[in-house]
């Protein structure tokens, strides 16, 4: 774990029913701030939907143990194998951390994580969680809406995506001192506007009610539950709205098999596995995988559907 900290919700707090009515009133609460937002009617809907409807977000899951969400990681800038970061992100400096955001927005500015954290406050969001690699997590989050951040820079007008990038820190992260296969540093990654602006899209600075470990992506990563993992950017120093879509880390990659939507989506196989069940993390033993169906959308889809109508799933994958 890191050795620095910031003020979080209590452990205790953290329980299904605190969730399903925190979760309530901070939908609540975001159909106040997405509304104000002038140019972003399908968010506004979607976050109306959903606080009128609670018995449409979906139903509290067991949580993950805490030892599997904080060992059992994707972090290439620490290595491959799902135990590196814990392991080897240890001369990783958290803080002090600042966000730039700039590029099509009237307010650019550099952001201290503290002013952030004080300007937006931290909530408690249970997710389902599904990596493209076939296994999921249900994990509880801590963090603000990526929407109050952006709604604070006012995006411009021919404002469509927002990219955003990872810290580049060789000295301090093994795996990008290697030649590691093709990947390319700084990890990079990209969300259409709306997608960004969505209620679900979460800036995360803890979990389980606890500073965000290294491992995690400390101290602040992107969390886009409807969406393959790789989306959600870890250690983030940068976001930057833009007009054109944005250039990200594992498309670059293998274009073939990582798209920029990445959807979760059970009928659209990975080229090289198919993407119908995932494993439990954390369920089953040593001689049983515990499994379930992947949902379309991870389960979000009375949520998100709306932003793909007429989209064809299978070509913008
Ligand atoms: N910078 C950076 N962000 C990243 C990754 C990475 O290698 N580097 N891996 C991604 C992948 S594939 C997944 S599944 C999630 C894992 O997040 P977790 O370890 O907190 O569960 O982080 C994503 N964000
Ligand atoms: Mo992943």
């Amino acid at each position: 774990m890191a050795a620095y900290r910031y003020p979080q919700p209590r452990a205790s707090e953290i329980t299904p029913r605190s969730y399903f009515l925190s979760r309530r009133a901070v939908m609540a609460g975001v159909v106040g701030t997405t509304l104000a937002l002038a140019g972003s009617e399908q968010v506004a809907q979607a976050a109306t939907g959903t606080a009128q409807n609670a018995s449409g977000w979906p139903a509290p899951e067991k949580p993950t143990p805490q030892n599997d969400v904080t060992h059992y990681n994707n972090f290439y800038e620490f290595g491959t194998d799902k135990g590196d970061p814990a392991e080897l992100s240890g001369a990783f400096k958290p803080l002090p951390w600042s966000v730039q955001i700039d590029g099509l927005v009237d307010n650019p500015r550099t952001w201290a994580l503290e002013d952030l954290l004080k300007q937006f406050g931290q909530e408690e969001r249970l997710y389902r969680m599904r990596c493209v690699e076939a296994w999921s997590m249900v994990i509880p989050w801590n963090g603000f809406s990526l929407a109050a951040l952006l709604k604070a820079a006012a995006p411009k007008m021919g404002a469509r995506y927002v990219a955003f990038t990872s810290v580049l820190r060789p000295s301090e992260m093994p795996g990008q001192r290697r030649g590691l296969f093709a990947l390319k540093w700084p990890y990079v990654e990209g969300l259409r506007l709306d997608e960004a602006m969505h209620p679900l899209t979460l800036l995360a600075t803890g979990v389980y009610g606890e500073t965000l470990p290294t491992q995690n992506g400390a101290p602040i990563r992107l969390v886009v539950p409807w969406k393959y993992g790789f989306k959600g950017i870890k250690s983030i120093t940068r976001i930057t709205v833009t007009d054109r879509q944005p250039p990200t880390s594992w498309n670059l990659m293998a274009p073939e098999e990582y798209g920029f939507y990445a959807n979760v989506n059970p009928a659209v196989d990975h080229p090289r596995w198919s993407q119908a069940s995932e494993q439990i993390i954390g369920e089953g033993s040593l001689f049983r995988t515990a499994r379930k169906p992947t949902q379309l959308f991870n389960g979000y889809a009375e949520q998100v559907a709306d932003l793909y109508q007429g989209m064809d799933l299978r070509k913008d994958f």
